[in-house]
């Protein structure tokens, strides 16, 4: 047999990634003999059955395997047949997914609840505009109140998305109310989170619930209340307490990290850990611990989805998505790893082992064997950022492994929340969706497109993401991002207003009216409850028909791997919009449940799923969807797709 490490030597490190930082580590891994989850993935094949998502082990008469070749060849012991189970085994990504963004929303709620009562006073409420207009939005009225009175009806009000019992979510006075009538039709408006994640778990519970089409529409009630609940209560408590994000120039890529400073990287999902090391890394007794040390100063740096988020709020530059984390702890020059939830890989402990870099988990939620704990507490939160700060200092004094950072930076302007897109197309005193509905309307923007979703080693890192985003604004697509595809079109150079230049002319003469890139970061994998509130206001804008189903927009997740990347899939496919997911797809074809999914919901007047692992497939998938909606709003002028060809490519790489 031949050894682990012999496999990996034959797959070129230019095979698992188009991101030349992530490479070049990659490499010096190999020759320093460290592993990473790039290597797993070639060693560990991927279980077919569990791929197809044909077993089922949620009792201890299996597990049964069914058979996808056969589906409905074999029924488990129970009797349950491959519909049930991969309904079931769906049920429960999008339960797992919905919890976390929205045990994540409820984490920022009691931080509100907390300063607002005078609890905690390290924070403070940075957006009174943006706390007045999330309370308008669902009937507060907040004429002649104190901004205290009004925060405080707001935290009343958003608790009910979660500890509800009966009604419908707060948010729900958001959504158009065509796609309203439609949910509360279907049975799928949620009460409130807690609730619909125990019903789901409930009734994916052996011998419950086994009709998919009862289950889905529990799993579509669930994932709303992801979308339009958890999600966007983070979105909105965190623009509230931290401000609200405006575009902002930042730097992307693992050539942020300063050899001569004091490296410290904050990973995860949660801004309050990010936000309070800002405030330590500023402090002028650690900057001058720092100095002592030998350092130039203290470089704080963020990965993934928090680090997102901040990079849109406050311009702080990022060093990678979700697999560039243990990557960049291959250069040697991080003197701290500071993660709190989601997306944390358990062999990041072994990586940063390896080069001497000290990693802390914070949150009582995620330990870590072989990861210190500082416990991170909002009452008094300098205590861990400024432990975290002082241990990355003694770090960096203490270097003794060799450094290699790569020497790649790329400039890009993030930060598009849905208020500044309002802002930027309108202007500041007749701000609003309307320009971007009339240039929808008059075809020089063909439709708007979500890319969204994380990097996963079993596709080549960003590639997939790059490709197809390119193929949409060259077809006149706006794109919006988040999460970890943002960041693979920022080291792309797709986030800057010259990138219009390929752009198709429509697109690109908007953009460059506005000076506008034609691929808008809006924020973290949360941060796509933005997007669903930009897609209601192009609804009550007009013009564009009377729900989300009728705009000429789609979704993507091209490298998607995580469970909240299901989540966020059914809540746009019940929001209306075509989602088309990459990597793999859970599901059998030519069963029944495929075929709702990939047709029947589209007939209940929501969206459905589509799958490509091609990202021209996906962009041509996309783009035929929505000239189908162009065509049904009567506002199809005869265009053709414009395809590219190698001319275009090559130019394209050499801009
Ligand atoms: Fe098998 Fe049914 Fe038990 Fe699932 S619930 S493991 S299909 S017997
Ligand atoms: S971090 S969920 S890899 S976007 Fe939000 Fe990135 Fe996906 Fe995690």
């Amino acid at each position: 047999m031949e050894k682990k490490t012999e496999i990996e030597k034959k797959v070129n490190v230019r095979d698992l990634t188009i991101c030349d930082a992530t490479a070049q580590m990659l490499e010096k891994a190999r020759r320093d003999g460290v592993e990473t989850a790039f290597d797993r993935a070639i060693n560990m094949k991927a279980c077919p059955i569990g791929a197809d998502s044909a077993c089922c082990k949620h009792c201890a008469m299996g597990p049964c395997r069914l058979n996808a070749k056969d589906p409905y060849g074999k029924v488990g012991v129970c009797g349950a047949d491959i519909d049930t189970i991969q309904a079931r085994n769906f049920s429960r990504m999008v339960a797992s997914g919905a919890a976390a963004h929205t045990d994540h929303g409820m984490s920022m709620l009691d931080l509100f609840r907390e300063v607002v009562n005078g609890h905690i006073t390290d924070y403070s409420i940075k957006d009174p505009l943006k706390l007045e207009s999330v309370a308008q939005s669902i009937g507060i009225e907040t004429e002649g109140k104190s901004v205290a009175e009004i925060a405080k009806e707001l935290y009343t009000e958003l608790e009910k998305t979660y500890i509800q019992i009966e009604g419908e979510i707060p948010f729900m006075k958001r959504v158009p109310p065509k796609t309203l009538e439609t949910w509360r039709k279907l049975g799928v408006v949620p009460r409130g989170a807690m609730r619909e994640i125990m019903e789901m778990m409930h009734r994916t519970h052996m011998g419950v619930d086994q009709h998919y089409e009862n289950l889905a529409q529990q799993f579509t009630r669930t994932a709303i209340s992801d979308g339009w609940g958890g999600s966007m209560v983070a979105t909105e408590i965190s623009d509230i307490l931290f401000g609200t994000p405006s575009p902002i120039c930042v730097e992307v890529n693992m050539g942020v990290l300063k050899e001569n400073q004091v490296n410290i990287i904050i990973h995860g999902h949660e801004p309050n850990l990010f936000e309070s090391i800002l405030e330590s890394v500023n402090e002028p007794s650690l900057v001058q611990a720092a100095k002592d040390a030998g350092a130039a100063g203290i470089n704080l740096v963020g990965m993934c989805c928090s680090g997102a988020e901040m990079l849109s709020r406050h311009g702080i530059p990022h060093a990678g998505n979700f697999m560039s984390t243990e990557a960049i702890l291959v250069t040697g020059a991080v003197d701290a790893l500071g993660v709190d939830v989601q997306c944390i890989k358990q062999g990041l402990a072994k990586v940063a082992e390896c080069y001497g870099t000290p990693m802390f988990t914070t949150n009582s939620r995620c330990r870590i064997e072989g990861a210190v704990h500082i416990p991170f507490d909002d009452h008094h939160p300098k205590e861990c950022t400024d432990e975290i700060v002082i241990r990355a200092i003694t770090r960096f004094k203490h270097r003794t492994h060799p450094i290699e950072i790569p020497n790649i930076v790329n400039v890009g302007v993030h930060g598009f929340s849905h208020e500044y897109i309002n802002y930027m197309l309108g202007g500041s005193f007749r701000g609003s969706y309307t320009p971007l509905n009339e240039n929808i309307i008059n075809g020089r923007i063909r439709g708007v497109a979500g890319v969204v979703g994380c990097t996963n080693p079993r596709v080549k890192q960003d590639w997939v993401h790059v490709e197809l985003v390119k193929e949409l604004i060259k077809n006149d697509i706006l794109v919006l991002q988040t999460g970890c595809s943002q960041i693979a079109l920022a080291k792309a150079g797709l986030t800057v207003p010259e990138a219009a230049i390929l752009a198709g002319p429509g697109l690109r003469e908007v953009c460059e009216t506005v000076g506008m890139p034609p691929v808008l970061g809006m924020g973290s994998c949360v941060d796509n409850s933005r997007i669903l509130v930009a897609a209601a206001e192009m609804v009550r804008e007009g013009g564009l028909g009377d729900s989300l189903a009728s705009l000429p927009v789609a979704g993507a997740a091209p490298e998607w791997m995580s469970e909240k990347a299901i989540s966020i899939g059914q809540y746009f496919v019940a929001s209306g919009v075509y989602t088309v997911f990459g990597v793999t797809f859970p599901i059998v074809e030519h069963t029944k449940f495929y075929k709702m999914m990939f047709e029947d919901f589209e007939k209940q007047g929501l969206g459905k799923w589509g799958f490509a692992v091609d990202p021209y497939e996906m962009a041509r998938m996309m783009i035929d969807h929505i000239d189908k909606k162009r065509k049904a709003l009567g506002i199809d002028k005869a265009r053709e797709r414009t395809l590219f060809d190698m001319a275009d490519r090559r130019s394209m790489e050499a801009a």
